[in-house]
């Protein structure tokens, strides 16, 4: 425990107090290595109660690249269970740390903690304070280097089924499921041209390593440099303008800088983005066609949260599938989408996958599903992955025979706007555990209740709520016109500066 200790203290200590956010800890890159050492030695201490492998990943995935940030994942290559959030947080801000390492490390430990990092500056010297906290407290550190996040949880998942993976085999896991891609007959309409933008991340070494036959891309926004810098997911999903060096007119998909986010778009000055509700739209009809022509029984549920357009939620309805509405976060939708028999889950940003229940893929198997358990092993059970959804959402194109104009045009989109706001009272602002209403505080309840009723025959939606990844408040509106929705949100924006 001395040894820990001493080591602790020649790491960096922040200079704020650093909360749990939506994803894990997000914030300036200096102010992460203390965090990071201490994340470290949880993660151990995780592994070392149940003797299996556990995770950290550094990355600030969509965020400028002066910050950083810290995922843990648990044994299952899962986020680690929301409801210990607040004693992550408690031991990684604690300020009587030696009595804390007292309590906790003064028994020799042992595990393994596989870790990997983005394509960051300051992801190297990020990593190394982990490594040192897993190896000074007697573990086992298993550095991956460079790679995507959700390429990290999968390793961790399937290397506690089997043995300890190379990073090598989940590209192989990507490759070998994509046969499905293949083996399907080129259909009239599907366009197999793609323009992958990378958003200089991560995603592109795994992108470099696809061998999928018939699948024509080219990856743009290579260069970590120019990280999330006026292109990737959360550019094209928030600001909606096409991203830099991807060419006018063509079928496009978008990566976020820890490649774990997927959106699609034609490529123009001004991108109707096809984000997570077109993403799921188009799976669950594959999933629904798949079930059909394999005649067999299943329940697709589908799980997201306020921010999905409602012309989704309505197209889903009117086809009898049932939606949960939960808080953003993957986690949030994982936990929610594990109580149905197949979840098709995905945040409106394109973060999200499908999962199946472990009976229903038993009986699937006992009926000889053939192309429908092909379908399902190449999703991430684990976390939303851009590449294993951007392969998904490929074959469910090619299976559906749909153009991207096609896809598109499935439904129309009620008209919305999102915007990011420094507020000074963001920490005040609560909402109710789905997160569609302000509860606190009252003037800001007030005020949204009098827009809505003041706007009532423009259907005026308004989802507001503090950024767990960001120092904003964000401020989303829907409503029948794209001026009402961003004068609402101008209002409001002006009620909370
Ligand atoms: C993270 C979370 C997502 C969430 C996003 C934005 O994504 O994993 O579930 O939607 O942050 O969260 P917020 O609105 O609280 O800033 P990523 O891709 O940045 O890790």
């Amino acid at each position: 425990m001395e040894a820990i200790l001493q080591k602790s203290l020649q790491i960096p200590s922040a200079q704020v107090y650093l909360p749990y956010g939506t994803a894990g800890f997000r914030t300036v890159a200096h102010n992460l290595p203390q965090a990071c050492f201490r994340v470290g030695l949880l993660a151990l201490l995780r592994s070392h109660e149940l003797k299996k492998i556990t995770g950290v990943m550094i990355t600030a995935s969509h965020n400028h690249i002066a910050d950083n940030g810290i995922k843990m994942i648990d044994h299952n290559g899962e986020m680690v269970p929301i409801a210990w959030e607040r004693a992550i947080e408690a031991f990684v801000n604690a300020q009587d740390f030696a009595e804390v390492l007292r309590e906790k490390f003064s028994n020799p430990i042992q595990g393994d903690v596989f870790i990997g990092c983005d394509n960051r500056p300051s992801s190297p010297e990020l990593l190394s304070c982990l490594q040192q906290a897993i190896e000074v407290a007697g573990g086992t550190a298993h550095n991956y280097g460079e790679l995507t996040t959700p390429q990290l949880h999968w390793l961790v998942r399937r290397s506690n089924f089997s043995s300890k993976l190379p990073a090598s085999a989940y590209i192989d896991y990507l490759n070998q499921a994509s046969r499905l891609y293949t083996s399907l007959p080129q259909t009239y309409n599907y366009e197999n041209d793609l323009i992958i933008d990378a958003s200089g991340g991560v995603g592109a070494n795994t992108l470099r390593l696809l061998n999928i036959t018939g699948l024509n891309f080219q990856i743009v926004n290579t260069e970590p440099s120019l990280l999330n810098e006026g292109c990737g997911a959360e550019h094209a999903h928030k600001i909606r303008t096409c991203p830099r060096n991807v060419p006018v007119g063509l079928k496009c998909a978008s990566l976020d800088g820890d490649a774990d986010r997927l959106v699609y778009y034609k490529s123009a000055e001004n991108l109707n983005v096809l984000g997570g509700e077109r993403l799921t739209v188009l799976m669950c009809l594959a999933l629904k066609k798949l079930l059909d022509e394999e005649n067999v029984e299943g329940k697709v549920t589908v799980v997201t949260t306020g921010y999905s357009n409602s012309a989704s939620l309505e197209y889903l309805e009117q086809r009898g599938i049932e939606i949960v509405l939960v808080a953003t976060g993957v986690k949030y939708l994982h936990e929610a989408a594990k109580k149905a028999e197949i979840s098709v889950y995905f945040e409106a940003n394109g973060h999200g996958t499908i999962i199946a229940s472990e009976n229903k893929l038993a009986s699937l198997k006992e009926l000889n599903a053939e192309k429908l358990l092909a379908f399902l092993s190449l999703a991430n059970e684990a976390v939303g992955d851009a590449v294993a959804d951007l392969l998904l959402s490929e074959i469910s194109m090619k299976i559906l025979d749909f153009s991207l104009k096609q896809w598109e045009e499935l439904y129309h989109d009620y008209p919305t706007t999102i915007i990011g706001v420094r507020s000074p009272i963001k920490e005040q602002i609560k909402t109710s555990e789905n997160e569609l209403e302000v509860v606190e505080p009252a003037n800001l309840v007030n005020k949204i209740q009098e827009i809505t009723h003041r706007l009532a025959d423009q259907k005026v939606r308004v989802l507001l709520r503090p950024s767990g990844t960001e120092p904003i408040v964000r401020i989303f509106v829907e409503a029948l016109s794209l001026d009402t929705c961003k004068a609402v949100a101008n209002e409001l924006r002006e009620f909370i500066i």
